[in-house]
C-alpha cells in the first residue's frame, strides 16, 4: 500500500509528509527542535507501554487488517471505508466539554495531548456482529478526560458525540446521527475505559476514528465511538445512536456475554481478523474479573445487549 498517510492534528497541513520524511526531519532538527514542531509525533516515539495490558491473551492482529476491515457508518455501512475515510480532516480537531461540567470549555487536540501523557495497551475488540481483533492502542484512561472535565458531583452519565463532517457520504442514509454513545460515570472510572489516539504506535487513522475514539474492550464494539467531538455530562441516561435505531437489539449496557444471543445469531464464538479463526467468546470480553463488579447493583436490565 502505497498512501501518504495524512498524520493530521500532529502537524500543521503544509507539514503533512509521508512518515520517514517525518521522521528525517525529526533526526535533522534534533530533538528540541523537533519538539516545537511535532510534539505529539515524539511524545509518540517512546509511548511507554501500561504492564498490566502488555499481554490481551491472543496475538495481536495483523494492522493490515484491523486498518482496512472497518465499521464506520458515516461514511458507509460496509466494511471498506478505509480509503474514504482519509478525507477527514484531523486537524484542527475541537473537542466540547460541555452539560453538567463546572466549567463548559472546548480543547483543541494537541492542547489535550500536551496535558495527559499517553500510553500503549493491547486490548481485544469484540464487535457485536462476531468479528474480533487484538490492537495495540494509545491513548490515555478515560478517567483523566473525566477529570480534566471536572463534571458536577450530581452528573451519573458521560456522552459522546462523534463528528459529521462533510466528507462523510454516509450521512445521508437515514440513521440517527450524529452518532452517540454513553457510560455511567463508574465505567468511565474503570482503569480499562480508555481514550485512544493512536494504534499500532502510529497516529490513529481516520477510519478506526482519528484522531480521538473511545475504547471499552469489556463492551460491543459499537459502544466505542470514533471520531469525538463532544464529550458532555448528565444525570439523564442518554439514547443512544444503535438504542434509538434498533432498541430490541442494542441496549444501552452492551456487555459482551457468550451466553445470551444476539436477536438473529450467536455471540458463543467469534472469527479473529487476519486468520478467521473461531475462537470462544468470553465473559466480559475476558474482562470479567475488572469490570464485573460494577453491574452487581444493576437489576431487572438487559445488560447484555
Ligand atoms: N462514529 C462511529 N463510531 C463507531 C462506529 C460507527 O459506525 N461510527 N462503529 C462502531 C462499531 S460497530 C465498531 S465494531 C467499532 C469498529 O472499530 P474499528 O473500525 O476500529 O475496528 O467502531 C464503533 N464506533
Ligand atoms: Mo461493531
Amino acid at each position: 500500500m502505497h498512501i501518504i498517510r495524512r498524520r493530521g492534528w500532529e502537524i500543521p497541513e503544509h507539514l503533512v509528509t509521508p512518515e520517514h520524511f517525518v521522521l528525517n526531519r525529526r533526526t535533522l532538527l534534533g530533538a528540541a527542535g523537533a519538539m516545537s514542531i511535532l510534539p505529539a509525533i515524539a511524545a509518540r516515539a517512546d509511548t511507554p507501554v501500561n504492564p498490566t495490558y502488555k499481554d490481551a491473551g491472543r496475538p495481536v492482529t495483523d494492522e493490515k487488517y484491523a486498518t482496512t476491515y472497518n465499521n464506520y457508518y458515516e461514511f458507509d455501512t460496509d466494511k471498506s471505508i478505509w480509503r474514504a475515510a482519509q478525507k477527514l480532516k484531523q486537524h484542527p480537531w475541537t473537542i466540547r466539554i460541555e452539560g453538567m461540567v463546572a466549567q463548559p470549555r472546548s480543547i483543541g487536540i494537541d492542547d489535550l495531548l500536551a496535558q495527559i501523557p499517553q500510553e500503549e495497551r493491547i486490548y481485544r475488540h469484540r464487535c457485536v456482529e462476531a468479528w474480533a481483533m487484538t490492537v495495540p492502542w494509545s491513548g490515555f484512561p478515560l478517567s483523566k478526560l473525566v477529570k480534566l472535565a471536572d463534571p458536577l458531583a450530581s452528573a451519573k452519565y458521560v456522552v459522546f458525540e462523534t463528528a459529521q463532517d462533510k466528507s462523510m457520504t454516509g450521512l445521508s442514509a437515514f440513521y440517527p446521527w450524529p452518532y452517540t454513545e454513553g457510560l455511567t460515570i463508574e465505567e468511565a472510572a474503570n482503569d480499562l475505559a480508555f481514550i485512544s489516539t493512536g494504534m499500532y504506535g502510529k497516529a490513529l487513522p481516520p477510519q478506526n476514528g482519528g484522531p480521538i475514539r473511545l475504547t471499552v474492550p469489556w463492551k460491543y464494539g459499537f459502544k466505542s465511538a470514533k471520531s469525538i467531538v463532544k464529550v458532555s455530562f448528565t444525570d439523564k441516561r442518554p439514547v443512544t445512536f444503535w438504542e434509538s435505531l434498533q432498541s430490541s437489539e442494542y441496549g444501552f449496557w452492551a456487555n459482551v456475554n457468550p451466553e445470551v444471543s444476539h436477536p438473529r445469531w450467536s455471540q458463543a464464538t467469534e472469527r479473529l481478523l487476519g486468520s478467521n479463526e473461531r475462537v470462544p467468546t468470553q465473559l466480559f470480553n475476558g474482562y470479567a474479573e475488572q469490570v464485573a463488579g460494577l453491574y452487581s447493583g444493576v437489576k431487572n436490565q438487559k445488560l447484555f445487549m
